[in-house]
């Protein structure tokens, strides 16, 4: 974040039907209520806008046939009214905070984003890849298809949504934290050479090496990084409360380092955080977590 821009926009989506389970919906108003507004503003911040975008709940009836992308007119929906605010927050001059909600309000996001960034560098912190197209996903669940959206590579894409700009470049996204992938997106990673530091790396290599790295891929010859952070890339013993943990993941130690070299590169432009589920956690634990990397990506320091 650049120290001129003081100004953020929190686009709160408490969207669920597009996870694995019910509980993400709940997860904006849980980190607003774990302290987030109060962090923002001590940093210094003005907060031009709070929205909560309106989203769909589970209907009555639920889909009683295996749907390729479940909810898929949701998600649609919902990516199209995010893609809104996201646009106008830039319009406006300010940073872009999106609170999830499950990962597939990502796509909304990067449709905003890319509406005003001709080259959007994008690091993508989550124990999976988000990959999954309709026709790959052995879930049915959105949320592991929103980078396929981003990049164009799923039937329902960012030329879907009213408002977006173009794909976002695979040679300008970089992954975190990845340990739980599908054989269709293992596939894809190597085929378009996505750099992807897996734990396997970040274990090998240190996570300042890691986030260095990352800085430069996703933050030279870019318009700046938009950070979409799903927090089932901490491991579930310090952050419970996600709808798909996977065991062997970051430290909140690695992750909030990561987040002040981030705030230090000046690079970032925009962040989510996504898949908080409180049903799932233990006194608001998660979403303190969460707070805490916000607050750091957005300047503040330890002394
Ligand atoms: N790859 C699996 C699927 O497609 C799991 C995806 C889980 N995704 C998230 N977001 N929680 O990263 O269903
Ligand atoms: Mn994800
Ligand atoms: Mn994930
Ligand atoms: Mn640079």
């Amino acid at each position: 974040v650049s120290a001129y821009q003081k100004e953020i926009a929190l686009i709160k989506v408490p969207f669920g039907l597009a996870g694995a389970r019910n509980g993400a919906e709940l997860g904006p108003d849980e980190l607003v209520t774990a302290g987030l507004k109060r962090e923002i503003a001590s940093l210094g911040y003005r907060l031009t806008r709070e929205v909560r975008v309106d989203c769909p709940v589970q209907p009555a009836n639920v889909p009683a046939r295996r749907l390729t992308a479940k909810y898929l007119n949701e998600v649609q929906q919902v990516s199209e009214k995010v893609c809104q605010e996201v646009s106008s927050t830039l319009e406006e001059g300010a940073f872009p905070l999106v609170l999830g909600g499950d990962h597939s309000v990502a796509i909304g996001t990067l449709a905003g984003l890319t509406a005003h960034y001709q080259k959007l560098g994008v690091i993508w912190f989550d124990a999976h890849a988000d990959l999954n197209t309709e026709d790959h996903s052995l879930t049915g669940n959105m949320h592991g298809m929103s980078l396929a959206a981003g990049l164009g590579h799923s039937t329902f894409n960012l030329s879907q949504i009213r408002g977006a700009g173009s794909f976002v470049d695979p040679s300008k996204l970089v992954y975190i934290g990845l340990r739980d992938l599908d054989l269709y997106e293992k596939k894809q990673i190597r085929a378009m050479g996505i750099r992807a530091f897996t734990m396997h790396d970040i274990d090998r290599l240190g996570m300042k090496h890691v986030i260095e790295q990352a800085i430069v891929i996703a933050g030279s010859g870019t318009d700046g990084i938009h950070v979409s952070f799903d927090m089932d890339c901490l491991d579930p013993r310090e952050a419970p409360g996600v709808g798909t943990p996977v065991p062997g993941g970051l430290s909140y130690r690695e992750a909030h380092f990561a987040m002040e070299c981030l705030a230090s590169s000046n690079h970032v432009v925009s962040m989510e955080l996504v898949e908080v589920n409180p049903l799932l956690d233990q006194n608001r634990h998660t979403a303190r977590l969460g707070v805490g990397l916000i607050a750091s990506v957005l300047g503040k320091t330890i002394l």
